[in-house]
């Protein structure tokens, strides 16, 4: 097989790429791992950036997300028992539409389905075998070995993926941090608790209420890093939240049976650089953020749109410029996105065995927050993803 782009990976990031090609008439394969319905049912993020709506629109799946999407124009931050607004209207001119990365995914692969782009699932093992002159990638499919030659190869394989391998070791730098704790996170066909986003900290430290529709919720706990899922039945579950909540709110929580229930392990993780001869990596192959600043697929989707205009402008105006500056220009955002995320984590979660001083800093950096209309504004451009 040949063509211009090979991707590794149908995740958001893959799945965008080939579609936002695809509008330019530039050849794309997608292998991947997973089946088709394991990759439709990830239950993963929550909040799209105003720039990922426009890059919905300008691939050409905005319908769903513009009807079924929830704008929000701010979120709420609750402190010690107190509840304070973050307008992003008020403080930055903008909002958030909340829309699932399931829908998301779900709506590129009907896409592509439906312009016949090439996406072979089900591929457990892939070998790129030339990242120089004319890449090449083989691969066991059907019980008989396939290849594909490409002009370039992508990898959106996400952070279990194989594609950063083959950087080598003495050209690549790792950027890492794991979290001491992680999140536990429900799903349930029950009414939000409130109609915008709330994220929490108080003493048992960080919670999150927020949604996926008007009817189902979605909710995480911050929990120990070796929690073992089956340790927590829904009624535990709902206990725990209920007590994490401010008073004001605690009676309106509506509880139900759990759609889905998973342990998430944070880390902050950039791979730089981003690309190696014909080799480039875009989305969560790349770069790692802690979810609480709802940034890990609105960053993924960045890169994408810097990568898929850089190919367009080599195939129409037989220019490489956008191909050599891409890593450097998605890192500069990277490191931008990768300082809120760490911050705004920092700021919710209180840290096992933490020294005092950094306790009490941290007490003080949230006071400064909730009561500085200057703080308020670069909070609230950050996760509108305004740097
Ligand atoms: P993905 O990991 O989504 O996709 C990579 C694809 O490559 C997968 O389909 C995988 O099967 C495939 N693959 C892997 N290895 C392969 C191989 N060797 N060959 C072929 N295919 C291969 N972000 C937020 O903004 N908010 C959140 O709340 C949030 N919650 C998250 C919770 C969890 C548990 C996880 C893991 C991530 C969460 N994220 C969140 C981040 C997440 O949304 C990612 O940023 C987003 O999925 C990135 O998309 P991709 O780059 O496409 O990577
Ligand atoms: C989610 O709804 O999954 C979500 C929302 C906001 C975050 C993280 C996750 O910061």
């Amino acid at each position: 097989m040949k063509t211009k782009v090979l991707i590794i990976g149908a995740g958001p990031s893959g799945l965008l790429l080939s579609l936002l090609l695809k509008r330019k008439n530039i050849s794309t394969i997608i292998l991947e791992k997973q089946s088709s319905e394991y990759v439709a049912n990830r239950i993963r993020a929550g909040i799209l950036e105003p720039g990922t709506v426009k890059l919905l629109k300008k691939a050409g799946i905005s319908n769903r997300v513009t009807k079924e999407g929830l704008k929000h124009n701010g979120f709420k931050v609750a402190h010690n028992n107190n509840i304070f607004d973050i307008n992003l209207k008020y403080l930055a001119n903008d909002c958030v539409t909340v829309y699932g990365q399931t829908e998301v995914t779900k709506d590129l692969m009907n896409k592509l389905t439906n312009e016949n782009v090439k996406i072979i699932y089900n591929v457990p093992k892939i070998n790129i075998l030339n990242i120089e002159d004319k890449p090449l990638v083989e691969f066991d499919f059907n019980k008989t070995k396939e290849s594909v030659r490409a002009d370039f190869i992508v990898g959106c394989d996400g952070f279990h993926g194989i594609s950063k391998s083959y950087i080598p070791n003495n050209i690549k730098k790792i950027y890492k941090k794991d979290y001491s704790f992680g999140w536990l996170g429900i799903l349930s066909d029950t009414k939000p608790i409130s109609d915008e986003l709330i994220y929490i900290n108080n003493k048992n430290g960080f919670a999150l209420c927020s949604m996926r529709s008007k009817k189902r919720s979605r909710y995480y706990l911050q929990c120990e890093i070796n929690e073992n899922i089956n340790n927590w039945s829904d009624d535990r579950f709902w206990d725990s939240l209920s007590k994490a909540l401010p008073n004001d709110i605690k009676n309106n929580l509506q509880t139900g049976p759990s759609i889905e229930k998973s342990i998430a392990k944070l880390r902050s993780y950039v791979l730089e650089p981003m690309s190696y001869k014909k080799l480039f990596l875009a989305g969560d192959a790349a770069h790692i953020v802690p979810p609480t600043g709802a940034k890990g697929l609105n960053l993924a989707l960045s890169d994408v749109d810097k990568l898929s205009s850089a190919f367009i402008s080599f195939y129409e105006k037989n220019s490489e410029l956008d191909l050599v500056n891409y890593s450097n220009v998605c890192l500069s955002r990277v490191w931008k996105t990768q300082r809120f995320s760490s911050w705004m984590t920092n700021i919710f979660h209180n840290v096992p065995k933490e020294d005092n001083f950094l306790k009490k800093l941290k007490h003080i950096e949230m006071e400064n927050l909730l009561f500085s209309i200057h703080a308020k504004k670069i909070l609230a451009n950050n996760y509108l993803g305004k740097y």
